[in-house]
């Protein structure tokens, strides 16, 4: 009958009502952990995110700390990553980058083997100085090729 309608109408509006409610409450959350996060070792761009405990290690090092976290060596791949990339560095920071031309020198490539599209090198980068295999970005934004076992590169990583 109308009468048992009009009671179920009202049950659901009153669901609705709190689900909305909870909605806005997770929103809320989000939004407080999302700035939280950006605040210093989390950057997103596009799908990608760059993010560092603040470690600062070798190269391979690196590379394993961010592959057991189910990540990979932070490596920009244009420049809305390069520069989101170096908003994660304190001043005077350096940062390793995940490629390398230790198999042929001079042909930098990604740590899956293909070779690097985007650089932003510089200037005079990269001149090999005492055999530099391995690549850190200045807190400058720009790119230096560097020793692979310098241990003072924070450690930054995708995923
Ligand atoms: C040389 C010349 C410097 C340069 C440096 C780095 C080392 O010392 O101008 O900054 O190499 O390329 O990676
Ligand atoms: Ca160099």
């Amino acid at each position: 009958g109308q009468k048992g309608e009009s009671a179920t109408f009202d049950s659901l509006q009153r669901q609705v009502t709190a689900l909305e409610k909870n909605i806005q409450t997770l929103q809320a959350d989000i939004s407080r952990h999302q700035k939280f996060f950006s605040f210093r070792w989390v950057k997103s761009v596009g799908k990608k995110t760059f993010m560092s405990t603040g470690t600062k290690d070798s190269f391979e090092n690196g590379k394993s700390l961010c592959t057991k976290a189910g990540g990979g060596l932070a490596c920009p791949h244009n420049h809305a990553e390069n520069t989101a990339l170096r908003e994660i560095l304190k001043d005077s920071e350096q940062a390793y980058l995940g490629m390398s031309d230790v198999q042929t020198e001079g042909k930098f490539l990604y740590l899956n083997g293909r070779p690097v599209t985007y650089t932003n090198w510089e200037t005079g980068e990269p001149n090999n100085d005492e055999n530099e295999d391995c690549v850190a970005m200045y807190d400058n934004e720009k790119w230096n090729d560097i020793d692979c076992s310098n241990s003072e590169m924070l450690i930054i990583c995708e995923f």
